[in-house]
């Protein structure tokens, strides 16, 4: 039985994008609405680019899936670009710093940048959040609830209040076109924004997700590669633009002594029947992970995007043809992409816990793994009774 992964693959304007699922359990029921909604949510938020009006993005079920079910079968699902012209397209001699262009030109020895601009285009996080979304579907089978937001748009911050449940997270963050918990610090990001525009200039930020209702004994400390908080960094870090990743304090625990950061345990039996196993800390600085391992406290990962590369007003760079000093090249680009990175690290977080959660409790059929999860559930409430 395969453990649970993915691949994707196509160009940001070739013909699709495909994002193919291999490990799910046999027996889910697929919720399509549920992953075309969140590809309609990545292509919305504040200050995305005119290539979003063209985009439809939803998906079609190529294997995988029989009558709304999965089969246990490689899942393959495709995402089409209406804008497909990749052959067409124009080449791109000037990189753009920042971007992949000059790095991608040297590596596979062209001077035509959209060799590489094409696979390293943020187009492919389409493919990505279609495959979290469908792990989120096995996800909700067990009440474990992911949601993800913007917390800095450039230097205007909003973080939500502290102890505010998923349901009403979410309904903040839809709440505004900045996907930030925090309406008034939304319209500061909006008109922040909208002046970078005018300065035909890009912005970068920072999107937060928290996962609840997961069990304790995700990932595993006995493997480099199995601990859950690298694999979320990994995760989190390799989307198109992130330059940096932090879970719970993250990088303000260096600073603090450890009696400020550790996160000191009570317990309650009245609460045994949680997930939480009647566990519980008075503070979450460790972000939900202790040796790579979930410790039935909410995950809290933040990844920070560097502001978007393609700027309206160029940057200083070099003709690869001629090696003249000249302007990067300008393509039609996003002012600003956190949002849309919002829902992106969201369904790439949810993909790992989903990963994790098989690891542990997997099986060849749904049925299976609520088994094995009930079983674990229930023996670990014995935990310390004679
Ligand atoms: C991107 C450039 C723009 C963005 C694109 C990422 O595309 P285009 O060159 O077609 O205008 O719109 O993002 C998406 C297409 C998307 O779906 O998110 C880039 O260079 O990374």
């Amino acid at each position: 039985m395969p453990t649970l992964d993915y691949r994707t693959a196509g160009e940001s304007h070739g013909p699709a994008l495909i994002a193919l699922v291999e490990g799910m359990p046999a027996g889910l029921a697929v919720d399509v609405e549920l992953i075309n909604g969140e590809l309609r949510r990545r292509q919305g938020g504040y200050g995305r680019s005119g290539r979003m009006k063209i985009e439809r993005d939803s998906v079609e079920f190529l294997s995988g899936v029989r009558r709304g079910k999965t089969i246990a079968s490689p899942i393959a699902m495709r995402i089409v670009n209406r804008d497909h012209r990749i052959d067409d397209a124009p080449a791109v001699l000037r990189p753009r710093p920042g971007h992949a262009d000059l790095a991608g030109s040297l590596k596979w020895l062209t001077t035509d940048c959209r060799e590489t601009l094409e696979r390293a285009s943020a187009r492919e996080t389409a493919a990505r959040v279609a495959a979290g979304a469908l792990a989120r579907c096995l996800l909700n089978e067990f009440d474990i609830e992911v949601v993800g937001y913007v917390v800095q748009v450039g230097s205007v911050t909003g973080v939500p209040p502290s102890g505010t449940n998923v349901g009403k997270l979410r309904e903040l963050r839809d709440a505004n076109e900045a996907y930030c918990c925090d309406g008034e610090a939304a319209k500061r990001m909006i008109a922040a924004i909208k002046r970078t525009k005018q300065d035909k200039d890009t912005l970068g930020g920072i999107v937060e997700v928290q996962v609840h209702g997961h069990p304790p004994g995700l990932g595993s400390c006995m493997r480099w590669q199995d601990k859950l908080d690298g694999r979320l960094m990994q995760a989190v870090g390799s989307i198109q633009a992130f330059k940096g990743v932090e879970i719970g304090l993250g990088f303000d625990a260096a600073a603090a002594p450890g009696s400020r950061v550790h996160d000191e345990i009570d317990f309650d039996a009245t609460s045994i029947d949680t997930p939480r196993l009647g566990f519980s800390r008075r503070s979450n600085n460790a972000g939900g992970l202790e040796g790579g391992m979930t410790n039935g406290e909410p995950i809290v990962i933040r990844g920070a995007m560097k502001p978007i590369s393609t700027l309206l007003r160029g940057l200083d760079s070099v003709n690869l043809e001629t090696k003249a000093p000249e302007r990067s090249d300008y393509e039609r680009s996003d002012i600003t992409a956190v949002p849309a990175a919002s829902v992106v690290a969201e369904n790439v977080v949810a993909f790992e816990v989903a990963r994790a959660f098989l690891e542990k409790f997997g099986g060849d059929t749904l049925g299976e793994v609520r088994a094995a999860y009930d079983n674990y559930l229930a023996t670990a409430r014995r935990l310390g009774s004679p």
